[in-house]
């Protein structure tokens, strides 16, 4: 029998990363769409996030990006969103958006674009330094897109070089979360595609370099929660990115796609006591909201984690572990099951109660008022990704 009151505790205890780009507009390269009372400073960006955090009381932090939140003072940022309740997470690094960086950035066959690129990541960690935030997220949208274009060893040789100059730079506490995707936007090769490519830089340059995986990044069909159990077995899981998709890298709600896969990854974190703060596994959305009202999505988003964790935390381990010992397959596989097909949101909403908080935070958020506020002050917001 699952003890209900640890499975209450643990769920106290989590906590989910928004990040700053959900808040503005957004789209695909057809169309961003523009909407009402969207952020217009990187301080109403962790405002709405704080509403977030308000209504579920488990997103506290917000990850910032670099140069999409540019501020002149960043330690005042951090006192802004700590006045709000919430703090800086996860600094986002940016070295894709610049004409410079066409043929890559730390991989480029050009040492003054690797410079430059190096640069802004070292800037990110002065950012760190100012905000108290403790991890760098890296990802690299470097690659090729012809075979012949650029040597793929001499690529990885420029990449280690980077991430140990990072490596170094970073202080007590600090460490920097490789992320890996698959493709895009380069289509021949990509300089770090999958977990095996992070997972290898990493390894060699020791404890202060681990691996996120952002849920979207993989080719169809593979299977994240293996990757979640073997990088977690090994210390090396950083992080994730969550999300869903259908196709590529949809950046759609997590849990909306496929809530079976979040369930099955869930119980690998928990399996492995990554639900346990002590893990330092920072659970961050990477999502953008092109179509669907920001904040709810955002809201909506950290109660489909919630529920997956509920889930994943209700699994009778010690029937599993029975079930499989003694290779009762169907035995086992109907434990697992039977935690996937528990309702869990009548305890949640009970578990948010006992807490004060409304237990729906979707009706709290649209009775509060909070959105019309801003639709009506807010003039002019920006579009995600150029908020500098
Ligand atoms: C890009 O596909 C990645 O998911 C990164 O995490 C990226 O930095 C993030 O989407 C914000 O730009
Ligand atoms: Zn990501
Ligand atoms: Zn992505």
């Amino acid at each position: 029998m699952t003890d209900l009151g640890a499975v209450a505790s643990a769920l106290r205890q989590q906590a989910i990363e928004l990040p700053s780009w959900a808040f503005g507009n957004s789209g695909t390269r057809f169309k961003v769409f523009a909407r009402a009372g969207v952020p217009r400073t990187p301080q109403e960006k962790i405002a709405d996030a704080a509403q977030v955090h308000r209504h579920t009381g488990i997103a506290p932090s917000v990850a910032l990006h670099i140069p999409w939140d540019t501020v002149d003072d960043y330690a005042a940022l951090a006192a802004h969103a700590r006045d709000l309740g919430v703090r800086v997470g996860a600094i986002n690094s940016n070295v894709f958006q610049d004409d410079d960086y066409m043929l890559g950035s730390v991989t480029h066959p050009d040492a003054k674009v690797r410079r430059k690129a190096l640069d802004h990541l070292l800037a990110c960690v002065d950012i760190m330094d100012a905000t108290g935030s403790t991890d760098l997220k890296l990802w690299f949208s470097d690659g090729t897109n012809y075979p012949g274009q650029d040597d793929i060893r001499a690529r990885q040789d420029r990449l280690a070089e980077a991430l140990a100059a990072v490596r170094d730079r970073l202080g007590e506490g600090q460490r920097f979360l490789l992320e890996y995707k698959l493709f895009e936007p380069a289509f021949y090769t990509t300089d770090v595609p999958d977990w095996g490519t992070a997972y290898a830089h990493c390894v060699k340059l020791g404890d202060k370099a681990q691996v996120v995986v952002d849920t979207g990044h993989h080719a169809p069909g593979t299977n994240i929660e293996f990757i979640v159990a073997f990088l977690m077995r090994e210390g090396k899981l950083g992080g994730f990115d969550f999300n869903s998709r259908f196709y590529a890298d949809d950046d759609l709600m997590v849990g909306a796609a496929d809530p079976f896969q979040l369930f099955r990854i869930m119980h690998e974190v928990v399996r492995g006591g990554g639900h346990l703060a002590s893990s330092g596994i920072a659970f961050m959305l990477d999502q953008c909201h092109n179509i669907e009202p920001k904040i709810p999505a955002q809201i909506r988003s950290v109660l489909n984690v919630q529920e997956a964790t509920a889930k994943a935390l209700l699994v009778d381990t010690a029937a599993l572990e029975a079930a499989q010992l003694t290779g009762d397959v169907l035995g086992a596989n109907g434990v697992l099951m039977d935690a996937y097909n528990t309702d869990v949101r009548p305890f949640l909403a009970d578990l948010r109660a006992e807490q004060g908080l409304d237990p729906d935070p979707m009706a709290a958020f649209a009775r509060s008022g909070y959105q019309d506020r801003i639709d009506a002050e807010r003039v002019g917001g920006r579009q995600a990704g150029w908020g500098a």
